[in-house]
Formats: structure tokens, C-alpha cells, sequence
């Protein structure tokens, strides 16, 4: 059972976490997700949870005293927590990363917003023995908040986890798919299905012969030329 914590002010953002897989994960008790409010921490009237950066500067920093509080209420001592921290200043995610987060026991998302969270919370947990900090972008580009990296993040993960998907074979030819070693990265082959002429149209003549031997050949020539055509962009 993989505990999944998100923490951000606008939790109703993250409702879509319920639906399809994720759903079915949960329902299964594979999967445990559980949002909060970081408002619910702020004990002043107006609940602010962010503050003018200190050396000046544009926007609003978000204060740690909150983000303290909502990450220590959710953690016991004797755990392993991964605290993932979301910021277009971190790490670029990846599939090998996604299989790396699919094997944790307690996963928390700090949802940030405006130019981002205190640096000291970061510091601190990184600091404490069991928590693992990661900082983590999802591409070059920036959103208004850590909420939908978040669900990114964790769709890619999810699926992963043994017994979330219906069939495991899937995880097998997809795109970026992981043969053990992380290294052989191509994506997919390009998919056909009936009719066998659309719109003038013709699938491959190799997927109808029922050769299986010149069918991988020609799957794994396509999926090189598409990883190669990628690279060169
Ligand atoms: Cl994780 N957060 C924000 N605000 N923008 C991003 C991002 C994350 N990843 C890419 N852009």
C-alpha cells in the first residue's frame, strides 16, 4: 500500500484523483490518497500562508510556519517519507524517476504556489533522518502551481505499482518503458487497429502477414526512427 499526502490551498484542484485508475487503485487498497487544506494550519483570521520576500523582489514567497505544521501532522517518527516538493527549479521527472517513487511506502506533495515555497522546508526535512527530499520540475515551463505536476506525477506512478494495472503486459512495448537496467529508452512503435483501409489509408502490410519474427523486426526499426526523429528536434 503506497500512503500518498498532498498539501495545497486549493485542494478542490486535485478532485480528478478519485476518477478512473487512480479510483480502482484505491478502491483495490493499493493506493491511499488523502488531500489537505494547508489553510487548515493557519491560525490567523485572514489564514495567509504567504509573505513578501525577504531582499525584495516581485510576488510572494509561502511562508514554512504552515507547511511545517501540515507536512508534521501527517508524518510519524519511525517512517520513511518521500517529500516531494514541486517547483520548476527541480529536478526534470522522468519514467525511471516514476519507478523509483512507485516503490515508497509514504509519498507527500507540497503543492506550492506563487514564486514558491521557503527554502528552509526543503532544508529542514532533508536534514531529518528519515525523510527523503526531492525537488521536482515537470518540464521546461511554468506553471501556476505545483497542483497538476502533482497528478502528473503521480498518474505516472500509480500505474506502476504491481496490480494497478489490469494487465501488466501493457507496461511491457509502452513508450520510455524501463527493461531493468533504465537504459533502453524508445518510444513506442505506431499502432494500428480495423478497418484495414480508413479514409484510403492502408496499416502496414507487415501487421497482416501473421509473421511474428518480421512484425518485431518492424516494430522495433519504427520505434528507433521515431526515438531518433525526437532527438533531432
Ligand atoms: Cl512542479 N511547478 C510549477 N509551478 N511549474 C512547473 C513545474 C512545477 N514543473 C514545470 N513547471
Amino acid at each position: 500500500m503506497l500512503q500518498i499526502d498532498l498539501i495545497s490551498i486549493f485542494p478542490e484542484y486535485l478532485a480528478p484523483l478519485k476518477l478512473s485508475l487512480l479510483g480502482k487503485a484505491q478502491d483495490k487498497q493499493l493506493l491511499s490518497i488523502n488531500i489537505h487544506d494547508l489553510r487548515d494550519q493557519t491560525a490567523d483570521v485572514h489564514h495567509s500562508v504567504d509573505d513578501t520576500p525577504y531582499g525584495g523582489g516581485a510576488g510572494m514567497v509561502m511562508s514554512p510556519v504552515a507547511w511545517g505544521d501540515a507536512i508534521d501532522q501527517i508524518t510519524k517518527d519511525d517512517e520513511i517519507v518521500d517529500l516531494i516538493i514541486l517547483t520548476p527549479a527541480g529536478r526534470k521527472f522522468t519514467q525511471k524517476i516514476a519507478l523509483e517513487f512507485s516503490k515508497s511506502k509514504h509519498i507527500i506533495f507540497a503543492c506550492g504556489r506563487y514564486e514558491g515555497i521557503d527554502a528552509r522546508v526543503g532544508q529542514y526535512y532533508a536534514d531529518k533522518a528519515n525523510f527523503r527530499v526531492h525537488e521536482i520540475s515537470i518540464g521546461d515551463y511554468v506553471l501556476g502551481g505545483g497542483e497538476v505536476a502533482a497528478m502528473v506525477i503521480i498518474e505516472a506512478t500509480a500505474r506502476l505499482i504491481p496490480g494497478v494495472l489490469g494487465n501488466p503486459d501493457s507496461l511491457k512495448e509502452e513508450s520510455h518503458s524501463i527493461t531493468g537496467d533504465g537504459e533502453d529508452l524508445l518510444v513506442e512503435y505506431p499502432n494500428y487497429t480495423k478497418p484495414a483501409n480508413w479514409r484510403g489509408l492502408e496499416v502496414p502490410q507487415v501487421l497482416l502477414s501473421g509473421n511474428h519474427g518480421e512484425i518485431a523486426k518492424w516494430r522495433k526499426a519504427q520505434a528507433e526512427r521515431r526515438t531518433r526523429e525526437l532527438g533531432s528536434e
